[in-house]
């Protein structure tokens, strides 16, 4: 919840207490322009009052108001020498940023309008012109633009909804459907891209570059085109955007939604321009903690203040963090398209109608082997970590892994360990199997290394950040111990989409470039904040064994703000210090690592305003916590291995609490208690 007047006052000192009160729920997505927001609000709070999700919400509340006001004192101490001095430092950031700039490129976002609602339109076409939900009365996916007018959007409670509009259809979700019609979009995307990416079911990055050039077309005929292709294709409409890198694509699908494009030229003046009116909120990795905080210590509302404000952004954050916001107040995004050669981990599933018929399950894995073989032996990898992922009749998921002595490749050597893996789980009713193979074998796919990668700028703006190129909300577990066979006995349900030959793409940061211990400036935390919708990823080192270890957690989405404490020394060289952040990961993809609350990939804003609560309780504790400035470098990394030591202890044990079952069931955290639907 945000309070407007930045001011905590009770619900009975206020007589409109909803009008401070900004959730989620209460944002607004394409299509709810007219939308009466009071309105909207005021259901919103009165059904959400009582709820888990309300309380979660308060405290969320309560710890960004408190990191505000810290922040706030901190800014207000600064003199006018150090802030001179951190002018000095933003202005050549800016300038070397500046230089960073590539504008030969045109990218183009596409994202598909209302996905599952129009898929469902498609289907059942009586639900035509009348406001439709896809989801139950706990959480809806996502409205039909019909839906939206009334204020209905996607991750909110059903009741909510239907309190909001009465006269909702529900309709349940098919996400074999969904996955369907999402291939047969994307036949059409690699007509204009052979290796676009794509970051969900409905929506697709395509570097058009080429096919503009090699056509003599611009990319508005190219987004044009395309988006007739998809509707002639598959009967459904897209929204497309295209400007110099995907961060600024991105922002510009959403303008003429739906069924609508924008194009951005390739144009450094016209970047300015269009970033300069922009709201911060646009930008894909600017989530609802990092908007309160610079809109309400720095009074940033625009992309373009981020760089009247450089210097208190460099004199306030760390240096990645101040990276990332500067970045943004250029219009500067990743441009170029990750590599095979990164690659982390290569996967393949099939969805299939529910059987519990054992033989055809095994025949169903031999094909799902047979395949991940071929495209394994196309990328000429080998693997020795096989994971094996079930989804149940009810939607349960379940992964299994076993790590091998031997690197793997051949369909034998894969089904052989995947029919181990899959006897043990039988009888059961399945709607999916899914394989994934990951550690392969380093010196078949390792880039050699290159020096550019090393800085956090370069990783940046040249678009290295590990993703998913295909189905990236839907890898296999996450939670995997690549160090032994793990029996893993924890499920989770899961209302997560399925998709075939999922490909991860290593962190080169992560690969190449581990922190030397020796080195003053080292940070045992990096906080990248990556652009797009994809969330942001987190760099950690975790201590495993006597060896520290870089871990790229996938699916942590921490819409954070890495704040540094800096001290101006005595010979003026800035020094800095960071601590480490508590992991946040969702485990089996699901589930929260820190509390156990459950919420499904899919749930991207949920999922960015649960991670928020645990960035802001982190800051509470780090500054609670002891100074580390004091700290000689030794004793600095000394103290930091024993944090990640503690934090890794935590993680396990917190494990053990969700096997005890002590998690909130999703429904329950956004259910008022008592209440009967
Ligand atoms: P979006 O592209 O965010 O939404 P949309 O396609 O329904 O509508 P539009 O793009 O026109 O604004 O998400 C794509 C699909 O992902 C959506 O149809 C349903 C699913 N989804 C969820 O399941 N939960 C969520 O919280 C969101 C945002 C989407
Ligand atoms: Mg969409």
């Amino acid at each position: 919840m945000e309070r407007s007047d930045g001011e905590c006052a009770s619900s009975s000192e206020n007589p409109r207490p909803w009008q401070s009160y900004h959730t989620v729920y209460t944002n607004a997505k394409a299509g709810m322009d007219g939308v009466d927001k009071e309105k909207v609000q005021k259901v919103v709070y009165e059904m959400s009052k009582g709820s888990k999700y309300f309380e979660n919400e308060e405290r969320k509340e309560a710890f960004i108001q408190q990191k505000i006001e810290h922040m706030r004192a901190r800014c207000a101490k600064l003199t006018s020498p150090v802030i001179s001095h951190y002018q000095k430092v933003a202005d050549k950031r800016i300038l070397e940023l500046e230089a960073t700039r590539d504008l030969s490129r045109s990218w183009l976002h596409v994202d598909m309008d209302a996905f599952y609602a129009a898929v469902e339109t498609l289907s059942n076409p009586s639900l035509k012109g009348k406001p439709m939900a896809v989801g139950t009365m706990s959480m809806i996916c996502t409205a039909n633009y019909e839906a939206r007018r009334f204020g209905v959007r996607a991750a909110m409670p059903g009741f909510i909804a239907r309190k909001l509009c009465p006269e909702l259809i529900f309709v349940p979700t098919d996400f074999t459907k969904y996955t369907y019609y999402s291939d047969l979009t994307r036949k059409v995307f690699c007509k204009y891209d052979p290796n676009f990416m794509a970051a969900s079911l409905d929506e697709a990055y395509l570097d058009i570059t080429e096919v503009c050039r090699e056509r003599g077309i611009s990319g508005i005929e190219i987004a044009e085109e395309l988006r007739t292709s998809v509707y002639e294709e598959a009967g459904l409409t897209c929204s497309a955007g295209v400007a110099p890198n995907r961060l600024l694509a991105k922002v510009c699908s959403d303008i003429n939604k739906p069924n609508g494009q924008f194009v951005l030229p390739n144009d450094r003046m016209a970047v300015m321009t269009f970033i300069s009116s922009l709201p911060i909120r646009k930008i894909g990795g600017i989530g609802k903690v990092t908007e309160h905080i610079l809109r309400d210590v720095f009074g940033i509302n625009t992309c373009e203040e981020m760089l009247q404000k450089g210097s208190l952004l460099c004199a306030v954050f760390s240096h990645s963090t101040a990276d990332f916001f500067l970045s943004v107040g250029l219009g500067l995004g990743s441009t170029n398209t990750p590599q095979a050669r990164f690659r982390k981990s290569i996967s393949s599933e099939r969805t299939f109608s529910v059987t519990e018929d054992k033989a055809l399950l095994y025949r169903k894995l031999a094909e799902i082997a047979e395949m991940l073989s071929a495209d394994m032996q196309k990328e000429g990898l080998r693997g020795r970590t096989l994971t094996l992922k079930l989804k149940t009749a009810s939607f349960e998921v379940r992964t299994r892994a076993v790590t091998l002595q031997k690197y793997i490749s051949s369909s034998e050597d894969i089904l052989k360990h995947a029919s181990v893996l899959l006897k043990a789980e039988l009888p059961v009713s399945l709607r999916l199997i899914g394989l994934r193979v990951t550690q392969f074998n380093e010196d078949k796919v390792r880039a050699p290394s290159d020096p550019t990668q090393k800085t956090l700028t370069n990783f940046m703006t040249s678009g290295h950040a590990s993703k998913k190129i295909v189905g990236d909300q839907n890898s296999l577990g996450s939670d995997i111990n690549d160090d032994c066979l793990i029996d893993d006995k924890e499920t989770s349900v899961s209302l997560d989409v399925s998709e075939t030959n999922n490909y991860e793409f290593g962190d080169p940061v992560c690969d190449n470039s581990l922190p030397d211990l020796n080195d003053e400036n080292c940070s045992f935390s990096n906080k990248i904040s990556e652009v797009e919708k994809i969330h942001e990823n987190e760099v950690s080192q975790l201590l495993e064994g006597n060896s520290l270890v870089l871990r790229q957690e996938e699916g942590s989405c921490c819409d954070g703000v890495e704040e540094v404490d800096k001290d101006i020394t005595p010979d003026n060289k800035v020094g800095t210090s960071s601590n480490q952040k508590d992991q946040f990961i969702w485990l089996d993809d699901y589930k929260c690592s820190l509390c156990g609350t459950e919420m499904p990939p899919s749930f991207i804003e949920e999922r960015q305003e649960h991670s928020d609560f645990h960035l802001a309780e982190r800051l509470q504790k780090e500054e609670s916590g002891s100074d580390l400035r004091i700290l000689t470098h030794r004793e600095r990394c000394v103290r930091t291995q024993r944090d990640h030591i503690a934090s890794h202890r935590k993680r396990k044990k917190q494990k053990l609490f969700e096997k005890e079952g002590t998690h909130i069931p999703i429904d329950m955290f956004f259910a008022k208690r008592n209440r009967n639907f």
